[in-house]
């Protein structure tokens, strides 16, 4: 059983006091708007000129920083798909990126994650399918790694949370 592992939750990422939050960033890992920029204006400085030193992340990747001053000890920055109509390979970037950050927490030890929708707002994927590929790809990453104990899906928003909720029910674990 994977899926009480996975909590849907509605709160702001940046007050989350778990071993990562996860980060839709874009390619030059410097800032932006969005979730990308709260974490940024919540971790400080520090986290900038870490992610300074990183050089940037292709679409599908995921690098790893610490969390600076936000509850959560450390940020995985993933880079998602922007929406171009969904023939250019997003549900696979997205998918990557799922499956990145779940690898670099599992080299990390970290047992708790919290993922925001990624790509799903400035980047223009739409919530349901987004929710499908995130569900899917934590449970199989569950499925693998024992030592996770929980995924927070973080919903910042009521469609959100129906597309979660949809994608949750829709299939068994
Ligand atoms: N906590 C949790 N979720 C949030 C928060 C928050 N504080 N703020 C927004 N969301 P977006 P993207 C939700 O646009 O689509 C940035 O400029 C939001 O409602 O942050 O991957 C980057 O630098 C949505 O459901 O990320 C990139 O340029 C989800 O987070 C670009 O945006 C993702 O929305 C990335 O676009």
């Amino acid at each position: 059983m994977t899926d009480d592992r996975i909590n849907l939750i509605e709160a702001d990422i940046t007050t989350l006091a778990v071993d990562a939050i996860v980060n839709a960033a874009n390619p030059s890992l410097l800032g932006g708007g969005g979730v990308d920029g709260a974490i940024h204006r919540t971790a400080g400085p520090e986290l900038l000129a870490a992610c300074r030193t990183i050089g940037g992340c292709p679409t599908g990747e995921a690098r790893i920083t610490k969390g600076y001053r936000l509850p959560a000890r450390f940020v995985i920055h993933t880079v998602g798909p922007i929406w171009h109509g969904g023939t250019r390979g997003e549900p696979e970037l997205l998918a990557a990126c799922y499956r990145n950050c779940f690898i670099l927490a599992h080299t990390h030890h970290l047992n708790t994650l919290a993922f925001p929708a990624i790509s799903t707002g400035v980047y223009g994927y739409p919530k349901d399918q987004a929710a499908v590929i995130a569900i899917q790809e934590t449970r199989v990453a569950l499925e693998k790694n024992q030592a996770l104990r929980k995924v927070l899906m973080v919903c910042f928003n009521q469609e959100t949370r129906l597309a979660y909720e949809a994608a949750l029910g829709s299939s068994t674990s």
